[in-house]
C-alpha cells in the first residue's frame, strides 16, 4: 500500500512537472512563411509587412514569422512541405510550380508582357485567378501574385550584347522546361538549379551566369561574383503566395479572409517597393563594378524571333488554348 502511494505520488509529481514545462514552452501556433531571398530584399520587406498586417488585422491571433534565405527549403521543397502540411505558407517563383500545375509555364514564355501594368492586369484578373484555382486539387491554395520582375542576364565571362555571345555560356535557369528550351534556343548551355544553390554555384564557377531581376541581383549580392549585366528583360516573372490547403481548411472563414486581405495588402506594398528599387538598382550595380550592356531593340527582336520555338513547344504540349487566351486578353488590353 505504502509502495503504491509512493509511486502514485512520484507519477503525480512527474505529470505536474511535465505540464509546467509544457506551459513554459507553449507558444500560440506560428505560421511559418518561407521565402528564398534575403531578409533585406523586396521579398523580405513584404514578408515583414505581411506578418505585421496580419497581426494587426486579427488582433494578434494569427501570428506569422518569415523565414528568409530558403532556410525552410528551396521553392520546390517548400511547395511539397505545404502540400504535406509540414509548413503553412511561402512565397516563391511561379516558374518552379510547373511540376505541380504545368499551366504556370505560360508566365515563363519570353517577351509576353510589355510592362508591369499589363502583368498586373492579367495576374490580378480572371486569367491569373483561373490558374490559382488549379492549385486546389493539388493541395495548395494560391492567394495572390507578387512581383519578382523582368529578368536580365548576368555572367562572369564577357559582355552579352547579342544572342551569339551566349554561345557555350553555362547559365543557371530555374527548374522549368520553358527556360531550358528558351536558352538552348539562344545557344547557351542552360543548367537547372534551385535558387538556394545559386550563389555558391556562381562563386565556384560551376556556372558562368544566371538570370534574375535587377532587384534580386542586388539583394542576393550577385554583383560580388558576376561582372557583366545585360538588360534583356526576356521574361516578366511573378511570385506567388501559397498556402498549405491542409492548414487552410483548419482556419475559420474570418481567419481566411484576414490572411487573404493581408496577402493582397502585402502585394500592393511589394510591387511599389520593387518598382522603386528597380529604378535605382542598375546605378547601384554599376557602382559595385558591374559592366552594364543595354541590348538593342534589334537584338531583342532577334531573340524574340528565336524564342518562337520554345513558345510553340509549350503550346503544343497541351497548352494551345491557354496561350491563345492569354494572347487575346493581351490584345484586348492593348486596344
Ligand atoms: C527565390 C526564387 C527567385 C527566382 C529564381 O526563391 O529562382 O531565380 O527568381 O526569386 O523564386
Amino acid at each position: 500500500m505504502k509502495l503504491f502511494n509512493k509511486s502514485l505520488l512520484a507519477a503525480l509529481v512527474f505529470l505536474g512537472a511535465a505540464a509546467a514545462a509544457h506551459a513554459a514552452n507553449y507558444q500560440p501556433h506560428i505560421i511559418r512563411f518561407g521565402y528564398g531571398l534575403a531578409e533585406d530584399s523586396n521579398q523580405g520587406r513584404a514578408a515583414k509587412f505581411f506578418a505585421d498586417d496580419l497581426a494587426k488585422r486579427t488582433g494578434g491571433k494569427l501570428r506569422m514569422k518569415g523565414f528568409a534565405n530558403a532556410s525552410l527549403g528551396s521553392d520546390i521543397q517548400m511547395q511539397n512541405a505545404l502540400i504535406g502540411g509540414a509548413q503553412e505558407m511561402m512565397v516563391g517563383s511561379t516558374a518552379t510550380l510547373v511540376g505541380i500545375v504545368g499551366d504556370f509555364g505560360v508566365y515563363d514564355l519570353p517577351f509576353v508582357f510589355r510592362n508591369e501594368k499589363e502583368a498586373d492586369t492579367i495576374l490580378d484578373g480572371p486569367f491569373g485567378q483561373a490558374l490559382l484555382n488549379k492549385l486546389q486539387e493539388k493541395g495548395l491554395v494560391g492567394l495572390v501574385y507578387w512581383e519578382n520582375g523582368f529578368r536580365n542576364l548576368t555572367n562572369s565571362k564577357h559582355p552579352i550584347a547579342k544572342m551569339e555571345d551566349l554561345q557555350g555560356i553555362k547559365l543557371r535557369v530555374m527548374q522549368n522546361p520553358v527556360y531550358i528550351d528558351m536558352f538552348k534556343g539562344f545557344g547557351a548551355n542552360p543548367i537547372p538549379l534551385s535558387f538556394s544553390e545559386l550563389f555558391t554555384a556562381l562563386e565556384t564557377r560551376t556556372v558562368d551566369g544566371q538570370e534574375n531581376p535587377v532587384t534580386t541581383i542586388q539583394s542576393s549580392k550577385f554583383y560580388e561574383v558576376q561582372k557583366y549585366l545585360s538588360l534583356t528583360k526576356h521574361v516578366y516573372s511573378p511570385w506567388i503566395v501559397l498556402v498549405s490547403k491542409k492548414w487552410w481548411e483548419a482556419l475559420n472563414a474570418d481567419e481566411r479572409k484576414a490572411v487573404q486581405e493581408s496577402a493582397a495588402a502585402a502585394r500592393d506594398f511589394e510591387r511599389k517597393d520593387s518598382r522603386a528599387l528597380s529604378e535605382k538598382a542598375i546605378e547601384f550595380l554599376k557602382q559595385k563594378g558591374m559592366q552594364v550592356t543595354v541590348v538593342s531593340d534589334k537584338e531583342i527582336e532577334r531573340m524574340q524571333e528565336t524564342t518562337r520555338q520554345a513558345m510553340f513547344k509549350f503550346a503544343s504540349d497541351g497548352h494551345t488554348s491557354l496561350v491563345k487566351e492569354l494572347q487575346s486578353d493581351l490584345e484586348k488590353l492593348r486596344k
